[in-house]
């Protein structure tokens, strides 16, 4: 985006706001034709109508004077996914996996990994060697509880829990 554009979103395009823009910016305000500053004057005196103001507006987006940026809506999305630990989960012979067994998931994503085993679970994050690392780690979770990790940084990241420690799972961010 050009510095020298002026940079309104719509809601602020009211006319106290626009006066501060012209004069806060000299470089912008000389890039804003001589009769939308008599307009602007004018509509401020009420010498003219809403509308007449407007047009002027709408002159200085058509030609790309305002540059309305609209609002990208994928930063402000919460990325949310989440892993259950289904019940059966502690038993060796059981096929209780952790769904899904291996998350994938974008940069930015909290986690939710829920209990809903019949016995306490807890998750550990692990190196790739399969050590306990101290990154997400979570106390011991009671059946119902939940542990909470947001993945800012692309890769695959192993977890397992201390008390069963067969049950290893994994996330796959990208
Ligand atoms: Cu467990």
């Amino acid at each position: 985006m050009e510095h020298t554009k002026m940079k309104i979103i719509i809601p602020a395009m009211v006319f106290s706001v626009l006066l501060v823009s012209f004069s806060g910016n000299i470089a912008n305000a000389e890039s804003i034709p001589q009769w939308i500053k008599n307009n602007a004057l004018w509509y401020g005196q009420g010498d003219i109508s809403e509308t007449e103001f407007l047009n002027a507006m709408k002159f200085l987006i058509q030609n790309g004077i305002i540059v309305i940026e609209t609002e990208d809506t994928e930063p402000s999305e919460i990325l949310n996914a989440s892993v259950m630990i289904p019940n059966g989960n502690s038993e060796v012979a059981s096929a209780g996996f952790y769904l899904p067994l291996n998350l994938e998931i974008s940069v930015g994503t909290l986690v939710t990994w829920v209990n809903d085993d019949s016995v306490p679970h807890n998750i550990q994050s692990l190196d790739e060697s399969g050590n306990v690392i101290d990154w997400f780690n979570s106390p011991s979770l009671n059946t119902g509880d939940r542990f909470e990790f947001t993945f800012d940084e692309p890769g695959v990241y192993n977890y397992y829990c201390s008390f069963h420690p067969w049950r290893v799972g994994s996330v796959t961010v990208k």
